[in-house]
C-alpha cells in the first residue's frame, strides 16, 4: 500500500480509541496553564500511533504533544503529531476533537492526514498532489471575506493573547458574515482548505496543532503564514493565520499592528 493510505488507516483505526472512550474526565490531568489538559486517551492514542506508524514507516523520527523530549525537525522525515486537537472539546464530550498526523521532510511538510471520528471525515494531503476530504479533492473557496466565515482560536492559556483575539474576532465579525470558535485547530484548517470558512487565525499554536492542516491547506490552493506574516516554522510555536487569497489580504490590511 502506498505511504499515505497506510497512514490513513492507522489514523481511522486510532479514531476507534476515541470514539471508545468512557468515563474521560476521570483520566483527565493538568498540564501546566491554563486551559491545558491531558487525557489517558491522549497517551492511549499517542502510544497507538506510534507503535503502527514505526511499522509502516521505520525510518522516521516521531514529535508528539504527549511526548516528553522531541527531536529537531530540519533533517529526515519526522512524523509531527497531536494524538487529540481539541482536548477540551473532548473531555466535555462535544464531538468536535480530531487526530492530527503531519509527516515532514527535511523539516517541510511532505504529507498530511486529520480524521475526525464522530463526522467520519478523512482529510488528507500529499505535497504536490492535492488534498482531499475522504475520497473527493478539495479546494478553498473563492469568497470575499464579507461572504464569508472567519474561524478563530481564542488562545485561552495566554491571557494577553486572549484579550487580542477577541478584539480581532470582532474586527473580523464586522468585515464577514459571522464568526466561529471550534476548539481544534486542525478541524478550522481542513474547513477552511474545503471552503466551509474563508479564513481562520490563532495568535499562538504549536507545531503538532498546525503541522498536517498546513499541507492540506496549501494543497487545497489556500495561504497559509505566522499571524505577523512570516514563512510558517515547525520548530516552535507562533501565531497562525491562513484562507484563501482575498480573506489573507484582508487579514494583511486589518489586523497590520501586530506584525
Ligand atoms: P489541543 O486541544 O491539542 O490542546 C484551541 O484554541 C487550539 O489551541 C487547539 O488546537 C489546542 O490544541 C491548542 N492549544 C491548547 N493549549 C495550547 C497551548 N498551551 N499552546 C498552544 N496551543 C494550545
Ligand atoms: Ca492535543
Amino acid at each position: 500500500m502506498e505511504l499515505l493510505q497506510s497512514i490513513i488507516a492507522v489514523v481511522r483505526k486510532a479514531g476507534e480509541i476515541m470514539l471508545s472512550a468512557e468515563h474521560i474526565e476521570e483520566t483527565v490531568e493538568e498540564k501546566s496553564g491554563r486551559a491545558n489538559y491531558v487525557t489517558a486517551y491522549d497517551k492511549k492514542v499517542q502510544a497507538f500511533l506510534f507503535d503502527r506508524l514505526a511499522g509502516v514507516f521505520p525510518d522516521a523520527a516521531f514529535i508528539g504533544e504527549e511526548k516528553e523530549e522531541n527531536p529537531p525537525v530540519s533533517e529526515g522525515y519526522v512524523f509531527i503529531i497531536d494524538p487529540i486537537d481539541g482536548t477540551t472539546n473532548f473531555m466535555k464530550g462535544y464531538c468536535a476533537s480530531c487526530i492530527s498526523v503531519g509527516l515532514l521532510k527535511d523539516g517541510q511538510p511532505y504529507m498530511g492526514v486529520v480524521y475526525n471520528p464522530y463526522l467520519d471525515e478523512m482529510f488528507s494531503a500529499e505535497k504536490g498532489r492535492g488534498a482531499f476530504r475522504n475520497e473527493s479533492k478539495i479546494h478553498v473557496s473563492d469568497h470575499e471575506l464579507k461572504e464569508g466565515i472567519v474561524l478563530f482560536g481564542t488562545a485561552p492559556y495566554n491571557e494577553e493573547l486572549s484579550k487580542r483575539s477577541f478584539s480581532l474576532a470582532y474586527e473580523f465579525f464586522e468585515r464577514s458574515l459571522d464568526v466561529r470558535r471550534s476548539g481544534s485547530a486542525a478541524i478550522d484548517l481542513c474547513n477552511v482548505a474545503c471552503g466551509r470558512a474563508e479564513l481562520y487565525f490563532e495568535l499562538l499554536l504549536s507545531p503538532w496543532d498546525y503541522a498536517a492542516g498546513a499541507l492540506i491547506l496549501t494543497e487545497a490552493g489556500g495561504k497559509i503564514m505566522t499571524a505577523d506574516g512570516k514563512e510558517l516554522t515547525y520548530e516552535k510555536k507562533c501565531g497562525v493565520v491562513a484562507g484563501n487569497e482575498k480573506a489573507l489580504q484582508v487579514w494583511t490590511e486589518v489586523a497590520s499592528d501586530i506584525r
